[in-house]
């Protein structure tokens, strides 16, 4: 079982992970309403990949012996000014998502949970990854730019990046 208020923290990252799948399917739908599919495509499987994480600590929880909460999510936002703010906004938010996992990580170093503690090793990484991920791509639209066929270019770039998650 874990303690009270790991699991509260725990079951706080669920909502969080669910938040960034909506936020990304949100982002998505945006992109495909302004003919932006590579990057529709992207953020669409990038919402998948977040419902993964948020299954993965559901099941956790679940395997200790304790109860994963879904509550209420709020909604994301469904206006951006063009396609650098979308990735701004991404990058902003994984950092977020990073600052409450290495809390996380903290409080159960303190609690000597280290099952938990183990756990939560896999974030760390994909933490890492996620923002590299993002900050590459706003690189790419630093490189590329936005002149003529720029837009175009970006967002077909963008759409290679797509990585469908593993069921
Ligand atoms: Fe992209 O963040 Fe989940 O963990």
């Amino acid at each position: 079982m874990l303690k009270d208020n790991v699991l509260k923290k725990l079951n706080e990252q669920i909502q969080l992970e669910h938040y960034s799948a909506n936020l990304y399917l949100a982002m998505a739908s945006w992109c495909k309403a302004n003919g932006l599919d590579g990057s529709a495509k992207f953020l669409y499987a990038h919402s998948s990949e977040e419902m993964m994480h948020m299954h993965k600590l559901f099941n956790y929880i679940n395997e200790t012996g304790s109860m994963a909460l879904i509550s209420a999510i709020d909604a994301p936002p469904t206006e951006y000014k063009d396609l650098r703010e979308v990735f701004e906004k991404t990058f902003e938010h994984e950092k977020l998502v990073s600052t409450r996992i290495n809390e996380l990580v903290e409080l159960t170093f303190g609690e000597k949970d280290f099952s938990s503690f183990n756990f939560l090793q896999w974030y760390v990484a994909e933490q890492h990854e996620e923002e590299a991920l993002f900050m590459g791509i706003l690189d790419r639209m630093d490189v590329i730019g936005f002149d003529g066929r720029g837009l175009y270019m970006v967002d077909k770039e963008i759409g290679k990046l797509a990585v469908v998650a593993p069921a």
